[in-house]
C-alpha cells in the first residue's frame, strides 16, 4: 500500500537538499514528470478501492501541489541569487574615475588662424577662401605682375605640367592667398572687409621656409579708406593677437607690386631671457606687409579705382605661431610628430573668442 508519510519525506528531504537549479528540476522530473513518482501514485488511485481513494486522493494531491508550487519558489530563488552574482559581477560602479582616453589637440596653425578669424571679425571683416590651383592670371597677372615682372621670380613658383598643345592657361599653386581676393571683388564688387587665410606653396625649405605654408591677406576697400585706417587696423590686431596693451609699430616704405604705397611693418619688443615680449623693449621684429592697393589691381577686379580705393597686408600664420608660442623650428610643424602635436597643440575645448580671451 502506498506511504504517503514515506513519499513525502523523501521528496522534501531530497528538495531541503538539493543545490542547484539542475538538481531541483532532476527532482521535480522524478516526482512529477510524466513518469513521475507522484504522478505514478496518483494515476494508479483509479484502481483503488472507494474508500482508500477517498482517504489517500485528497492528501496525495494536494501534497502534489504544494511540493510544485515549493520546486518553483526554490528554483526562482536559485536564479535569483544567480541574477545578483551576476549584476554583482557586471554592475557599474559610477564612483571609479573614467579610463584615460587620447585625446588629438588643435594644431597651432588652426589655433591661430582661429585667433585672426575671431580678431577681425569684431573688427567687421569676414572670411574668404578660394582654389588652391590657380591660373598665373589669377596669381600674377591681375596682382599687377606682368609675365616678365622680376617679383614673379622671387615667388619660386610650383608650375604645373602642361602637355605640348595644351591651350588651357598654365596653372600654378597659389604663392599668395591674393587671388581669392580678387575673385571675391569680381563677384561680390565693393565695398569689401575680408581676410583670406590658407595655404600657400613656393619651392624653399630650411628651418624658417616649408613648400607649403600659411598666410592669411586682408583687403578693405570702400570709398575714402586712408593709410590711416590701415594704420589703425594693423595696430588693433597685433594689440589683439599678441594679447598686450600698448604696441609700437614701425612701418618702413617697402615695394610690392601690388600695393603703392607699400611698407613693412615692425613691432617693438624685447627677447630678453630668450622670451619675446611684444610692447617693450629696444628690438624691432618684422611681422608683415601692407600697402594701399594699386589702382591696376583694382581695375583688374572690375572696380574703379577713381571711387574706390583701400588698404591690404599680409602675413605668415606659421610665423605668427612660431612668434606666439615660441616655437622654434617651422619644419617640424608639418612633421605630424604626434609628441609635438601634444607639446606644442591646444586643447579642443579652449576656443579662441574676444571675451574669453584668445588663448588660455
Ligand atoms: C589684393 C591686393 C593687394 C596683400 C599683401 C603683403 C603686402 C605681404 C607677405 C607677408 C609675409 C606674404 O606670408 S608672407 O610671405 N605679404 O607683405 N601682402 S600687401 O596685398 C594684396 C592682396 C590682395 C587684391
Amino acid at each position: 500500500m502506498l506511504d504517503i508519510g514515506a513519499l513525502k519525506s523523501k521528496f522534501l528531504s531530497a528538495l531541503e537538499t538539493a543545490t542547484s537549479e539542475e538538481a531541483i528540476e532532476n527532482l521535480r522530473v522524478e516526482a512529477l514528470g510524466k513518469k513521475g513518482e507522484i504522478s505514478l501514485a496518483l494515476r494508479e488511485m483509479g484502481q483503488m478501492a472507494e474508500d482508500m481513494r477517498q482517504k489517500i486522493g485528497p492528501e496525495l494531491n494536494e501534497f502534489r501541489k504544494s511540493f510544485a508550487d515549493e520546486i518553483a519558489r526554490r528554483k526562482e530563488a536559485f536564479a535569483d541569487a544567480a541574477l545578483n552574482l551576476r549584476l554583482e559581477a557586471e554592475g557599474l560602479d559610477m564612483s571609479r574615475p573614467a579610463r584615460p582616453r587620447n585625446h588629438g589637440t588643435i594644431h597651432p596653425v588652426s589655433q591661430v588662424t582661429e585667433e585672426i578669424v575671431a580678431i577681425f571679425a569684431d573688427l567687421g571683416y569676414s572670411v574668404a577662401e578660394g582654389p588652391q590651383l590657380e591660373t598665373d592670371w589669377y596669381n600674377f597677372d591681375a596682382l599687377n605682375m606682368a609675365p616678365e615682372h622680376p617679383a614673379r621670380q622671387e615667388h619660386d613658383t610650383f608650375y604645373m605640367h602642361r602637355d605640348e598643345g595644351d591651350n588651357r592657361p598654365p596653372h600654378v599653386l597659389r604663392t599668395h592667398t591674393s587671388p581669392v581676393q580678387i575673385r571675391h571683388m569680381e563677384k561680390h564688387g565693393v565695398p569689401c572687409r575680408i581676410i583670406a587665410p590658407g595655404r600657400v606653396y613656393r619651392a624653399d625649405y630650411d628651418q624658417t621656409h616649408t613648400p607649403m605654408f600659411h598666410q592669411y591677406e586682408g583687403l578693405c576697400i570702400d570709398e575714402g579708406v586712408s593709410m590711416a585706417n590701415l594704420k589703425w587696423t594693423l595696430q588693433e590686431f597685433c594689440r589683439a593677437f599678441f594679447e598686450v596693451e600698448n604696441v609700437d609699430l614701425r612701418f618702413r616704405a617697402s615695394h610690392f607690386p601690388f600695393t603703392e604705397p607699400s611698407a613693412e611693418v615692425d613691432i617693438r619688443c624685447s627677447w630678453a631671457g630668450g622670451q619675446l615680449k611684444v610692447g617693450e623693449g629696444d628690438d624691432w621684429l618684422e611681422v608683415l606687409g601692407c600697402g594701399m592697393v594699386h589702382p591696376n589691381v583694382l581695375s583688374s577686379a572690375g572696380v574703379d579705382p577713381e571711387t574706390h580705393q583701400g588698404f591690404a597686408f599680409g602675413m605668415g600664420i606659421d610665423r605668427l605661431a612660431m612668434l606666439k608660442y615660441g616655437i622654434p623650428d617651422l619644419r617640424a610643424f608639418f612633421d605630424s610628430d604626434i609628441r609635438w602635436l601634444r607639446h606644442y597643440g591646444f586643447s579642443v575645448l579652449d576656443r579662441p573668442d574676444l571675451a574669453g580671451g584668445l588663448s588660455k
